[in-house]
Protein backbone atom coordinates (compact mmCIF):
# COMPACT_ATOMS: atom_id res chain seq x y z
CA UNK A 1 0.00 0.00 0.00
CA UNK A 2 2.79 2.44 0.69
CA UNK A 3 4.26 1.55 -2.81
CA UNK A 4 0.74 2.56 -4.15
CA UNK A 5 0.21 5.79 -2.56
CA UNK A 6 4.12 7.08 -3.39
CA UNK A 7 3.53 5.89 -7.00
CA UNK A 8 0.14 7.86 -6.38
CA UNK A 9 1.55 10.48 -5.69
CA UNK A 10 4.97 10.90 -7.80
CA UNK A 11 1.78 10.68 -10.61
CA UNK A 12 0.28 13.50 -9.26
CA UNK A 13 3.54 15.65 -9.10
CA UNK A 14 4.33 13.91 -12.28
CA UNK A 15 1.15 15.50 -14.21
CA UNK A 16 1.77 18.70 -12.26
CA UNK A 17 4.81 19.50 -13.39
CA UNK A 18 3.65 18.75 -17.59
CA UNK A 19 1.05 20.79 -17.36
CA UNK A 20 1.86 23.86 -15.18
CA UNK A 21 5.01 26.04 -16.74
CA UNK A 22 7.04 27.26 -13.76
CA UNK A 23 7.43 30.72 -12.93
CA UNK A 24 10.63 32.70 -12.68
CA UNK A 25 11.75 35.34 -10.73
CA UNK A 26 15.53 36.57 -11.42
CA UNK A 27 17.10 39.11 -9.08
CA UNK A 28 20.17 40.99 -10.16
CA UNK A 29 22.38 42.58 -7.95
CA UNK A 30 24.99 45.21 -9.27
CA UNK A 31 28.84 45.15 -8.64
CA UNK A 32 28.45 41.87 -5.74
CA UNK A 33 31.57 40.07 -5.94
CA UNK A 34 31.18 36.49 -5.21
CA UNK A 35 32.51 36.68 -1.82
CA UNK A 36 30.12 39.01 0.22
CA UNK A 37 27.40 36.89 1.10
CA UNK A 38 27.24 34.94 3.79
CA UNK A 39 26.74 31.26 2.34
CA UNK A 40 29.72 31.68 0.30
CA UNK A 41 31.74 32.42 3.45
CA UNK A 42 31.59 35.98 4.91
CA UNK A 43 30.54 36.32 8.13
CA UNK A 44 30.82 40.01 8.12
CA UNK A 45 28.16 40.63 5.64
CA UNK A 46 24.00 39.78 6.70
CA UNK A 47 22.72 38.03 4.19
CA UNK A 48 19.99 35.74 6.26
CA UNK A 49 17.32 35.72 3.42
CA UNK A 50 20.19 34.66 0.78
CA UNK A 51 21.54 32.43 2.67
CA UNK A 52 18.04 30.77 3.41
CA UNK A 53 17.79 30.76 -0.22
CA UNK A 54 21.05 28.93 -1.01
CA UNK A 55 20.02 26.36 2.01
CA UNK A 56 16.99 25.49 0.12
CA UNK A 57 18.44 25.67 -3.74
CA UNK A 58 21.72 25.18 -5.17
CA UNK A 59 24.63 27.79 -4.67
CA UNK A 60 27.53 27.91 -7.69
CA UNK A 61 30.80 28.43 -6.50
CA UNK A 62 32.81 29.12 -10.28
CA UNK A 63 30.31 31.77 -11.42
CA UNK A 64 32.10 34.41 -13.57
CA UNK A 65 30.93 37.21 -15.55
CA UNK A 66 32.33 36.87 -19.19
CA UNK A 67 32.49 40.72 -19.58
CA UNK A 68 32.98 42.39 -15.49
CA UNK A 69 30.95 45.89 -16.30
CA UNK A 70 27.38 46.33 -16.32
CA UNK A 71 26.60 47.49 -19.89
CA UNK A 72 28.07 44.56 -21.54
CA UNK A 73 26.93 41.68 -18.88
CA UNK A 74 23.36 42.66 -18.52
CA UNK A 75 22.97 42.42 -21.99
CA UNK A 76 24.94 38.67 -21.63
CA UNK A 77 22.07 37.96 -19.49
CA UNK A 78 19.35 39.07 -21.74
CA UNK A 79 20.84 37.12 -24.96
CA UNK A 80 23.26 34.41 -23.66
CA UNK A 81 25.52 35.86 -25.81
CA UNK A 82 29.21 36.84 -25.19
CA UNK A 83 29.38 40.66 -25.84
CA UNK A 84 31.96 40.37 -28.92
CA UNK A 85 28.53 38.76 -30.75
CA UNK A 86 25.74 41.37 -28.85
CA UNK A 87 28.18 44.08 -29.66
CA UNK A 88 26.99 46.52 -26.77
CA UNK A 89 29.47 48.07 -24.54
CA UNK A 90 30.73 51.18 -24.07
CA UNK A 91 33.23 52.54 -27.29
CA UNK A 92 31.51 49.45 -28.94
CA UNK A 93 27.65 50.97 -29.51
CA UNK A 94 24.27 50.25 -28.48
CA UNK A 95 22.01 47.00 -28.46
CA UNK A 96 20.53 45.96 -31.88
CA UNK A 97 16.88 45.33 -31.71
CA UNK A 98 17.49 41.99 -33.49
CA UNK A 99 19.26 40.84 -30.16
CA UNK A 100 16.71 41.88 -27.63
CA UNK A 101 13.79 40.39 -29.97
CA UNK A 102 15.54 36.90 -29.19
CA UNK A 103 16.63 38.15 -25.17
CA UNK A 104 14.95 35.61 -22.69
CA UNK A 105 11.73 38.00 -21.23
CA UNK A 106 10.84 38.47 -24.91
CA UNK A 107 10.64 35.22 -25.68
CA UNK A 108 8.90 34.38 -22.68
CA UNK A 109 6.18 36.56 -23.20
CA UNK A 110 5.76 35.35 -26.55
CA UNK A 111 4.99 31.86 -25.62
CA UNK A 112 2.39 33.32 -22.62
CA UNK A 113 4.22 34.50 -20.14
CA UNK A 114 3.42 37.52 -18.43
CA UNK A 115 6.77 39.29 -17.44
CA UNK A 116 7.93 42.53 -15.32
CA UNK A 117 11.21 44.18 -15.17
CA UNK A 118 12.08 46.63 -12.80
CA UNK A 119 15.06 48.67 -12.15
CA UNK A 120 18.50 49.21 -13.50
CA UNK A 121 18.84 48.13 -17.44
CA UNK A 122 21.99 49.54 -17.92
CA UNK A 123 21.78 49.92 -21.96
CA UNK A 124 19.79 51.33 -24.58
CA UNK A 125 18.46 49.78 -27.73
CA UNK A 126 20.39 51.17 -31.47
CA UNK A 127 18.66 54.61 -32.04
CA UNK A 128 15.80 54.11 -30.07
CA UNK A 129 14.69 55.73 -27.33
CA UNK A 130 15.06 54.74 -23.61
CA UNK A 131 11.25 54.21 -23.09
CA UNK A 132 11.25 51.85 -26.20
CA UNK A 133 12.13 49.10 -23.17
CA UNK A 134 8.57 49.50 -22.08
CA UNK A 135 6.68 47.83 -25.05
CA UNK A 136 8.50 44.65 -24.71
CA UNK A 137 7.27 44.34 -20.96
CA UNK A 138 4.01 43.53 -19.31
CA UNK A 139 4.84 45.50 -16.73
CA UNK A 140 7.62 47.76 -16.71
CA UNK A 141 9.34 49.67 -14.09
CA UNK A 142 12.74 50.24 -15.39
CA UNK A 143 15.18 53.28 -15.23
CA UNK A 144 17.59 54.86 -17.31
CA UNK A 145 21.39 55.49 -16.62
CA UNK A 146 22.47 54.16 -13.22
CA UNK A 147 18.60 54.84 -11.21
CA UNK A 148 18.53 56.28 -8.01
CA UNK A 149 19.25 54.82 -4.69
CA UNK A 150 15.92 57.68 -3.53
CA UNK A 151 13.19 55.62 -3.90
CA UNK A 152 11.15 58.78 -4.85
CA UNK A 153 13.46 59.64 -7.74
CA UNK A 154 13.19 56.40 -10.07
CA UNK A 155 9.39 56.46 -11.92
CA UNK A 156 8.73 53.34 -11.71
CA UNK A 157 8.58 52.60 -7.93
CA UNK A 158 7.81 56.38 -6.84
CA UNK A 159 4.85 55.12 -5.56
CA UNK A 160 6.53 53.11 -2.63
CA UNK A 161 9.22 56.01 -1.68
CA UNK A 162 7.33 56.85 1.68
CA UNK A 163 7.15 53.91 3.23
CA UNK A 164 10.61 52.78 1.64
CA UNK A 165 12.57 56.37 0.93
CA UNK A 166 15.27 53.66 -0.23
CA UNK A 167 15.14 52.56 -3.31
CA UNK A 168 16.55 48.05 -2.64
CA UNK A 169 12.99 47.48 -0.29
CA UNK A 170 10.75 49.39 -2.75
CA UNK A 171 11.64 47.33 -5.52
CA UNK A 172 10.93 44.16 -2.55
CA UNK A 173 7.39 46.06 -2.40
CA UNK A 174 6.83 46.79 -6.24
CA UNK A 175 7.85 43.09 -7.02
CA UNK A 176 4.85 41.38 -3.93
CA UNK A 177 2.62 43.91 -6.54
CA UNK A 178 3.97 42.26 -9.66
CA UNK A 179 3.27 39.03 -7.84
CA UNK A 180 -0.74 40.28 -7.68
CA UNK A 181 -1.16 41.24 -11.12
CA UNK A 182 0.96 37.97 -11.97
CA UNK A 183 -1.91 36.32 -10.04
CA UNK A 184 -4.76 37.60 -11.54
CA UNK A 185 -3.47 37.09 -14.97
CA UNK A 186 -3.64 33.67 -14.94
CA UNK A 187 -0.64 33.29 -16.85
CA UNK A 188 2.92 31.85 -15.93
CA UNK A 189 5.00 34.65 -15.22
CA UNK A 190 8.99 35.89 -15.28
CA UNK A 191 10.39 38.72 -13.12
CA UNK A 192 13.38 40.48 -13.34
CA UNK A 193 14.36 42.94 -10.64
CA UNK A 194 17.75 44.52 -11.31
CA UNK A 195 18.96 46.38 -7.85
CA UNK A 196 21.13 49.45 -8.05
CA UNK A 197 22.94 47.93 -4.86
CA UNK A 198 25.77 47.73 -4.29
CA UNK A 199 26.75 50.16 -6.87
CA UNK A 200 28.20 52.86 -6.07
CA UNK A 201 28.40 55.87 -4.62
CA UNK A 202 27.94 53.72 -1.60
CA UNK A 203 24.47 55.27 0.20
CA UNK A 204 22.75 52.06 1.99
CA UNK A 205 19.28 52.57 4.09
CA UNK A 206 19.76 53.65 7.52
CA UNK A 207 18.01 51.19 8.62
CA UNK A 208 21.02 48.32 7.28
CA UNK A 209 23.71 50.80 8.31
CA UNK A 210 22.92 50.29 11.99
CA UNK A 211 24.08 46.82 11.36
CA UNK A 212 27.04 48.14 10.68
CA UNK A 213 27.89 50.98 12.90
CA UNK A 214 31.42 51.13 14.59
CA UNK A 215 32.32 47.32 13.52
CA UNK A 216 35.92 46.11 11.67
CA UNK A 217 36.50 43.91 8.99
CA UNK A 218 38.74 41.65 8.04
CA UNK A 219 40.39 42.42 4.57
CA UNK A 220 40.81 39.29 2.42
CA UNK A 221 44.25 37.90 2.66
CA UNK A 222 45.20 39.70 -1.42
CA UNK A 223 44.29 42.84 0.08
CA UNK A 224 46.24 45.94 -0.51
CA UNK A 225 48.85 47.44 -3.37
CA UNK A 226 51.72 45.14 -2.02
CA UNK A 227 49.73 41.70 -2.92
CA UNK A 228 49.43 43.07 -6.08
CA UNK A 229 52.66 44.13 -7.37
CA UNK A 230 53.25 40.04 -9.23
CA UNK A 231 50.59 41.10 -11.38
CA UNK A 232 50.65 42.43 -14.91
CA UNK A 233 52.45 45.46 -15.64
CA UNK A 234 49.51 46.20 -18.19
CA UNK A 235 46.50 45.96 -15.01
CA UNK A 236 48.33 48.30 -12.96
CA UNK A 237 46.70 50.50 -15.93
CA UNK A 238 43.13 49.94 -15.49
CA UNK A 239 41.02 52.53 -14.14
CA UNK A 240 40.79 49.47 -11.25
CA UNK A 241 44.19 50.92 -10.00
CA UNK A 242 43.81 54.50 -10.52
CA UNK A 243 40.26 55.07 -9.48
CA UNK A 244 37.73 53.58 -7.37
CA UNK A 245 39.98 54.18 -4.22
CA UNK A 246 37.89 53.72 -1.30
CA UNK A 247 38.39 50.05 -0.74
CA UNK A 248 42.42 50.88 -0.13
CA UNK A 249 42.12 54.03 1.53
CA UNK A 250 39.08 53.11 3.80
CA UNK A 251 38.65 49.53 4.33
CA UNK A 252 36.60 49.56 7.43
CA UNK A 253 34.08 52.23 6.69
CA UNK A 254 33.44 51.21 2.75
CA UNK A 255 32.90 47.73 3.73
CA UNK A 256 30.39 48.64 6.26
CA UNK A 257 28.46 50.17 3.52
CA UNK A 258 29.04 48.01 0.91
CA UNK A 259 27.65 44.64 3.39
CA UNK A 260 24.89 47.51 4.48
CA UNK A 261 23.77 47.79 0.98
CA UNK A 262 23.95 43.89 0.03
CA UNK A 263 21.60 43.65 3.39
CA UNK A 264 19.24 46.07 2.07
CA UNK A 265 19.19 43.79 -1.26
CA UNK A 266 18.76 41.06 0.97
CA UNK A 267 15.68 41.94 3.06
CA UNK A 268 14.13 42.75 -0.69
CA UNK A 269 14.64 38.98 -1.45
CA UNK A 270 12.75 37.99 1.80
CA UNK A 271 10.21 40.47 0.73
CA UNK A 272 9.82 39.05 -2.06
CA UNK A 273 9.50 35.43 -0.67
CA UNK A 274 6.91 36.24 1.30
CA UNK A 275 5.46 38.29 -1.29
CA UNK A 276 5.17 34.29 -2.98
CA UNK A 277 3.90 32.82 -0.14
CA UNK A 278 0.84 35.03 0.30
CA UNK A 279 -0.09 34.35 -3.41
CA UNK A 280 0.17 30.82 -2.81
CA UNK A 281 2.53 30.93 -5.85
CA UNK A 282 5.84 29.80 -4.09
CA UNK A 283 5.32 25.94 -4.97
CA UNK A 284 6.06 26.59 -8.87
CA UNK A 285 8.49 29.42 -8.81
CA UNK A 286 11.91 28.88 -9.27
CA UNK A 287 14.28 32.11 -8.25
CA UNK A 288 17.76 32.83 -9.23
CA UNK A 289 19.88 35.39 -8.15
CA UNK A 290 22.85 36.44 -9.26
CA UNK A 291 24.65 39.87 -9.79
CA UNK A 292 26.20 41.38 -13.67
CA UNK A 293 30.29 41.68 -12.17
CA UNK A 294 32.56 41.49 -9.02
CA UNK A 295 34.16 43.77 -7.08
CA UNK A 296 37.70 44.12 -6.81
CA UNK A 297 37.08 45.65 -3.24
CA UNK A 298 41.11 46.33 -2.59
CA UNK A 299 42.24 42.89 -3.60
CA UNK A 300 45.94 43.39 -4.87
CA UNK A 301 45.18 47.08 -4.52
CA UNK A 302 42.64 47.37 -6.89
CA UNK A 303 39.24 49.08 -6.34
CA UNK A 304 36.38 48.86 -9.75
CA UNK A 305 35.94 45.88 -11.69
CA UNK A 306 36.69 44.90 -15.26
CA UNK A 307 39.92 42.78 -14.40
CA UNK A 308 39.71 39.33 -15.28
CA UNK A 309 41.09 38.47 -11.90
CA UNK A 310 38.54 36.27 -9.54
CA UNK A 311 37.05 39.26 -7.05
CA UNK A 312 36.01 41.26 -10.16
CA UNK A 313 34.72 38.85 -12.37
CA UNK A 314 32.72 36.52 -10.24
CA UNK A 315 29.63 36.73 -8.59
CA UNK A 316 27.39 34.78 -6.47
CA UNK A 317 24.90 32.51 -8.16
CA UNK A 318 22.10 30.75 -6.46
CA UNK A 319 19.05 28.67 -8.47
CA UNK A 320 16.47 28.11 -5.88
CA UNK A 321 13.71 25.54 -7.84
CA UNK A 322 11.04 24.41 -4.79
CA UNK A 323 10.65 20.72 -6.52
CA UNK A 324 14.21 20.12 -6.16
CA UNK A 325 14.64 16.53 -4.15
CA UNK A 326 15.87 17.16 -0.62
CA UNK A 327 18.84 15.26 -1.14
CA UNK A 328 20.06 18.33 -3.50
CA UNK A 329 18.72 20.96 -1.76
CA UNK A 330 21.43 22.96 -0.43
CA UNK A 331 24.33 21.63 -1.98
CA UNK A 332 26.89 23.45 -4.04
CA UNK A 333 28.26 22.82 -7.70
CA UNK A 334 31.93 24.26 -8.87
CA UNK A 335 30.88 23.93 -12.55
CA UNK A 336 32.59 27.03 -14.50
CA UNK A 337 29.08 29.01 -15.06
CA UNK A 338 28.75 32.53 -16.92
CA UNK A 339 26.54 35.12 -16.88
CA UNK A 340 25.51 33.92 -20.72
CA UNK A 341 23.86 31.01 -18.76
CA UNK A 342 21.09 32.67 -17.55
CA UNK A 343 19.11 33.37 -20.65
CA UNK A 344 19.72 29.31 -21.79
CA UNK A 345 18.57 28.36 -17.76
CA UNK A 346 15.39 30.81 -17.70
CA UNK A 347 14.28 29.70 -21.37
CA UNK A 348 14.88 25.95 -20.29
CA UNK A 349 12.46 26.36 -17.16
CA UNK A 350 9.96 27.36 -19.05
CA UNK A 351 10.20 24.92 -22.11
CA UNK A 352 11.04 27.54 -24.57
CA UNK A 353 13.49 26.79 -27.18
CA UNK A 354 16.90 29.24 -27.04
CA UNK A 355 18.06 30.48 -30.15
CA UNK A 356 20.15 28.28 -32.18
CA UNK A 357 24.38 28.87 -31.45
CA UNK A 358 23.92 31.11 -28.13
CA UNK A 359 26.99 31.07 -26.61
CA UNK A 360 25.30 30.13 -23.16
CA UNK A 361 24.16 26.59 -21.68
CA UNK A 362 21.18 25.53 -19.70
CA UNK A 363 22.36 25.09 -16.34
CA UNK A 364 19.72 22.86 -15.03
CA UNK A 365 21.01 19.69 -15.05
CA UNK A 366 23.36 20.42 -12.53
CA UNK A 367 20.73 21.20 -9.88
CA UNK A 368 20.80 17.38 -9.05
CA UNK A 369 24.31 16.77 -10.32
CA UNK A 370 26.51 18.87 -8.51
CA UNK A 371 29.73 16.99 -9.72
CA UNK A 372 28.26 17.82 -13.41
CA UNK A 373 30.28 20.39 -16.00
CA UNK A 374 28.71 22.30 -18.64
CA UNK A 375 31.47 23.47 -20.62
CA UNK A 376 35.69 22.88 -20.17
CA UNK A 377 36.53 26.20 -20.14
CA UNK A 378 34.58 29.80 -19.97
CA UNK A 379 36.48 32.91 -22.12
CA UNK A 380 36.92 36.19 -20.47
CA UNK A 381 36.93 39.70 -22.26
CA UNK A 382 37.78 42.95 -21.41
CA UNK A 383 37.59 44.91 -24.49
CA UNK A 384 36.95 48.41 -23.08
CA UNK A 385 39.30 51.16 -21.91
CA UNK A 386 42.60 51.85 -22.11
CA UNK A 387 44.15 49.76 -24.39
CA UNK A 388 47.04 48.77 -22.57
CA UNK A 389 44.75 47.62 -19.76
CA UNK A 390 42.35 45.01 -22.08
CA UNK A 391 43.10 41.51 -22.06
CA UNK A 392 41.77 38.27 -22.64
CA UNK A 393 41.13 34.95 -20.26
CA UNK A 394 39.94 31.60 -20.02
CA UNK A 395 39.30 30.13 -17.36
CA UNK A 396 38.50 26.07 -15.79
CA UNK A 397 37.61 24.81 -12.21
CA UNK A 398 41.35 24.75 -11.83
CA UNK A 399 42.83 27.39 -13.93
CA UNK A 400 43.33 30.68 -15.13
CA UNK A 401 45.17 31.80 -18.11
CA UNK A 402 44.98 35.84 -18.91
CA UNK A 403 47.18 37.88 -21.75
CA UNK A 404 47.60 41.01 -21.86
CA UNK A 405 48.50 42.03 -25.82
CA UNK A 406 49.98 45.63 -25.11
CA UNK A 407 53.90 46.52 -25.01
CA UNK A 408 54.11 50.02 -25.41
CA UNK A 409 56.61 50.52 -22.39
CA UNK A 410 56.32 47.22 -21.06
CA UNK A 411 56.03 43.65 -22.26
CA UNK A 412 53.03 41.52 -23.59
CA UNK A 413 51.96 39.38 -21.01
CA UNK A 414 50.75 36.04 -19.82
CA UNK A 415 49.81 34.96 -16.42
CA UNK A 416 48.64 31.63 -15.45
CA UNK A 417 46.87 31.29 -12.04
CA UNK A 418 46.18 27.58 -10.27
CA UNK A 419 42.89 29.14 -9.09
CA UNK A 420 41.87 25.81 -7.96
CA UNK A 421 44.14 25.92 -5.13
CA UNK A 422 45.39 29.86 -4.92
CA UNK A 423 41.79 31.29 -5.05
CA UNK A 424 43.75 34.65 -4.30
CA UNK A 425 45.84 34.48 -7.43
CA UNK A 426 48.84 35.25 -5.80
CA UNK A 427 51.67 33.07 -7.87
CA UNK A 428 51.67 33.20 -11.73
CA UNK A 429 53.12 30.51 -12.91
CA UNK A 430 53.28 31.45 -16.64
CA UNK A 431 57.24 31.22 -16.32
CA UNK A 432 57.10 27.88 -14.19
CA UNK A 433 58.42 25.00 -16.10
CA UNK A 434 57.11 22.31 -14.03
CA UNK A 435 53.78 24.11 -15.40
CA UNK A 436 54.38 23.94 -18.94
CA UNK A 437 52.12 21.33 -19.95
CA UNK A 438 48.96 22.72 -18.21
CA UNK A 439 49.80 26.38 -19.55
CA UNK A 440 50.06 24.80 -23.20
CA UNK A 441 46.71 23.58 -22.56
CA UNK A 442 45.55 26.33 -21.48
CA UNK A 443 46.97 28.52 -24.37
CA UNK A 444 45.15 25.91 -26.44
CA UNK A 445 42.10 26.35 -25.19
CA UNK A 446 42.48 30.39 -25.37
CA UNK A 447 43.67 30.09 -29.16
CA UNK A 448 40.30 28.25 -29.73
CA UNK A 449 38.15 31.06 -27.85
CA UNK A 450 40.10 33.63 -30.41
CA UNK A 451 39.44 31.60 -33.37
CA UNK A 452 35.56 31.54 -32.61
CA UNK A 453 36.07 35.46 -32.17
CA UNK A 454 36.90 35.89 -35.64
CA UNK A 455 34.21 33.89 -37.01
CA UNK A 456 31.60 34.66 -35.33
CA UNK A 457 31.85 38.71 -34.80
CA UNK A 458 29.53 40.77 -34.48
CA UNK A 459 29.90 43.52 -37.47
CA UNK A 460 30.22 46.97 -37.08
CA UNK A 461 31.18 47.62 -33.56
CA UNK A 462 35.00 47.74 -33.73
CA UNK A 463 35.52 44.23 -32.81
CA UNK A 464 37.01 43.20 -35.78
CA UNK A 465 40.70 43.42 -34.82
CA UNK A 466 40.82 41.27 -31.61
CA UNK A 467 41.69 38.40 -33.38
CA UNK A 468 44.80 40.05 -34.28
CA UNK A 469 45.70 42.27 -31.46
CA UNK A 470 45.04 39.02 -28.77
CA UNK A 471 47.10 36.71 -31.22
CA UNK A 472 49.99 35.59 -28.70
CA UNK A 473 51.93 35.01 -31.95
CA UNK A 474 52.13 38.77 -33.25
CA UNK A 475 54.88 40.84 -32.01
CA UNK A 476 53.58 43.44 -30.36
CA UNK A 477 56.13 46.01 -32.83
CA UNK A 478 53.49 44.70 -35.41
CA UNK A 479 50.26 44.70 -33.60
CA UNK A 480 51.66 48.78 -33.47
CA UNK A 481 52.25 49.12 -36.66
CA UNK A 482 48.80 47.99 -37.25
CA UNK A 483 47.37 49.95 -34.75
CA UNK A 484 48.94 53.40 -36.39
CA UNK A 485 48.02 52.74 -40.59
CA UNK A 486 44.71 51.14 -39.45
CA UNK A 487 41.44 53.86 -39.74
CA UNK A 488 39.93 54.69 -36.60
CA UNK A 489 38.28 51.98 -34.36
CA UNK A 490 34.51 52.41 -36.20
CA UNK A 491 33.25 51.85 -32.59
CA UNK A 492 35.00 55.69 -32.04
CA UNK A 493 31.44 56.60 -34.29
CA UNK A 494 29.40 55.01 -31.78
CA UNK A 495 30.32 55.57 -28.24
CA UNK A 496 27.11 54.69 -26.85
CA UNK A 497 24.24 56.78 -25.44
CA UNK A 498 26.28 57.96 -22.91
CA UNK A 499 23.71 59.51 -20.89
CA UNK A 500 21.21 56.38 -20.53
CA UNK A 501 23.95 53.49 -20.60
CA UNK A 502 25.29 52.31 -17.26
CA UNK A 503 28.89 51.33 -16.13
CA1 LIG B 1 27.79 46.32 -12.35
Amino acid sequence: MKSLALLLFLAVCGSVRSTERSNIIFLFSDDQTARAIGCYGNNEVLTPNLDKLAAEGVRFTNHYNTTAICMASRCCVLTGLYEYRHGCNFEHGDLERRFIRESYPVLLRKAGYFTGFAGKIGFVLQGEKFEAFASLFDVWAGGPGQTYYETARNEGIAMYADKYPHCSRAYGAWAQDFLKSAKASGQPFCLSVSFKAPHLPFTPDPIDSKLYEGKTFKPPPNYGVAKGLHLSAQAHTSRAATAYREWVNDYDDTAAKYYALITGVDAAVGMIREGLKRESLEANTVIIFTSDNGYNSGSHGFGDKVLPYEEGSMSPLIIYDPRLPEKDAGSSSDAITANVDMAATILALAGVAAPEDIDGKNLLPLLTDPKGQVREALPLFNFWGAKSAQSMAVVTPEWKYIFWFYGEGMKPTEELFNVGRDEYEMTNLAGDPGYRESLNAMRASYDAELAAIKSKVVKGHGYERYPMLFDRTIPWTEKASRLRSSKPNPAGRRKGNKGKAAN
